[in-house]
């Protein structure tokens, strides 16, 4: 293989700068760098080094150079990692000389394809280092970490054997037995297959909780003007974030803000009131905010207990009903002008008193946002599906088991009844790259960055 190289830390001015060399040449390159003809440090120990321009002689950097040799290396072949001085001008120069000295720059992801293509990790970890750069939020690299370790690999594995043996069994029976397979035979392989996709089924009953992690929870602020839904979002934010008037109309965009709850990523929406109206940026603002409202994941209708429930409350709270919904009583510093209440109290959502202004009820309130979105389940349950390519994989392996249970039940041979075996195991084989096609890779690997 060709040696690569590439910056593994970010571009930009920090105290130090790492530049990554993988490859047949790594070693032959950090030497003529050192100016070392024989250069073959102990693997695994930090060596001071200058580094000089081997066409100069021009000192360059002092730099901390860590030999990596094949196989013990992060991609399996000799890995040289040098740690230069964080400046961009100077690693730029250095990554220079690299490419005159015959290495290449690496694509994006290419250090981590190399380690799965010589079985260092299979295809899930090398998607979970994507996702642990990724993460947003805590419970995203900890979802990352467990999957990194092989947790999803090692789970999928026993369901994979059982597949096989299964197909085994079909396999040979449609090679050795003249007749049909005895009866007991029969149900011991639909019960194995009911209890694989079953097995899978759960599986992917974790992947809410686990996309929730990775891409967190869209709340759209709505309601009526002047209700204090920019109030609102300030005060979730802790931040003067959005003009806050007495004026109604105030908001005419949406504004977004990202904060976490228990570590959940949240992405706070706070809309333009929503009314008739004849102006023609608000009534723009009012479109979003609908937009907005339909696209969220979860929904906080304010209403104003102070202040008397219009028909444009009713229209807010029919529009809205069969989304995922809280209400949110504003105001509740005041007076309560009305029977609010009972205008509500046949709608199915959880009902609120909070006050944007002094704070109550938004302890309450974080809570309910994040409570249907089954926090515990994020926190304390066992390994979580996050990735929508593992996740639609699991349903066609699981859809193909079915299909084949179907099958058996029809009493069709067993070479039909296989056709689907081979396609769910395939798609298993997929989630860890077994039977990952070219071009999958490649479209997996340019979702990674350059370095890594
Ligand atoms: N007393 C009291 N006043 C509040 C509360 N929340 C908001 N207000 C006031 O209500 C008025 C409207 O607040 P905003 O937050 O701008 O309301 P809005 O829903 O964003 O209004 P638009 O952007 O016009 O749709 C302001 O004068 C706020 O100070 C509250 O909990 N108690
Ligand atoms: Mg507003």
């Amino acid at each position: 293989m060709d040696t690569i190289v590439a910056l593994a830390t970010p571009l930009g001015r920090s105290g130090i700068g790492v530049i990554r060399l993988s490859g047949e040449d790594a070693l032959k390159i950090a030497g003529e760098l050192t100016g070392e003809e024989n250069f073959d440090p102990n693997p695994r120990e930090a060596n001071l080094r200058k580094l000089t321009d081997p066409d100069s002689n021009e000192l360059i950097d002092e730099a901390l150079i860590t030999y990596f040799k094949s196989p013990n290396s992060f991609t399996g072949e000799d890995v040289v990692e040098i740690s230069c001085h964080g400046s961009p001008v100077l690693l730029r120069q250095v990554i220079d000389i690299c490419l005159k000295l015959d290495a290449r720059l690496a694509d994006p992801g290419e250090f981590t394809l190399r380690a799965l293509a010589n079985g260092q990790l299979d295809l899930s970890q090398a998607e979970a280092i994507r996702d642990l750069i990724d993460a947003n939020s805590v419970a995203m690299t900890r979802q990352a970490i467990r999957q990194l370790r092989g947790e999803f690999s090692h789970t999928l594995q026993p369901l994979k054997d059982e597949l096989l043996n299964v197909i085994v069994v079909l396999e040979s029976a449609l090679e050795f037995v003249e007749d049909d397979l005895p009866d007991v035979q029969t149900k011991n392989i639909r019960d194995k297959l009911t209890e694989i996709a079953s097995k899978l089924g759960k599986l992917t009953q974790t992947f809410q909780a686990g996309k929730l992690i990775r891409e967190g929870i869209r709340v759209a602020l709505v309601g009526r003007p002047n209700v204090g839904k920019s109030s609102l979002f300030n005060a979730l934010i802790g931040q003067d974030r959005a003009i806050v008037t007495e004026i109604p109309g105030t908001t005419r965009d949406q504004l977004h803000e990202s904060f976490t709850l228990n570590n959940i990523p949240v992405s706070l929406i706070d809309t333009a009131g929503l009314r008739e109206t004849i102006d023609t940026v608000e009534s723009i603002g009012v479109e979003r905010a609908k937009r907005a409202m339909n696209d969220a994941d979860l929904v906080v209708v304010l209403l104003d207990i102070a202040d008397r429930f219009t028909t444009e409350d009713e229209e807010i709270l029919n529009a809205t009903d069969d989304l995922n919904r809280i209400i949110a009583l504003n105001k509740n510093d005041l007076d309560p002008s009305n029977g609010i209440r009972s205008k509500i109290e046949n709608r199915k959502s959880k009902v609120i008193n909070i006050s944007a202004k002094t704070g109550e009820g938004l302890d309450a309130l974080q809570k309910s946002i994040i409570e249907p979105f089954s926090p515990d389940q994020v926190e304390s349950s066992g390994f979580l599906v996050s990735d929508a390519r593992h996740n639609d994989l699991l349903l066609r392996s699981k859809a193909e088991i079915e299909t084949s249970i179907d099958q058996m039940d029809q009493k069709l041979s067993e070479e039909i009844v296989l056709i689907g075996l081979h396609n769910a195991i395939r798609y298993l084989g997929e989630i860890t790259g077994e039977t990952t096609t070219e071009d999958m890779l490649t479209r997996i690997f340019s979702t990674f960055c350059i370095g890594k």
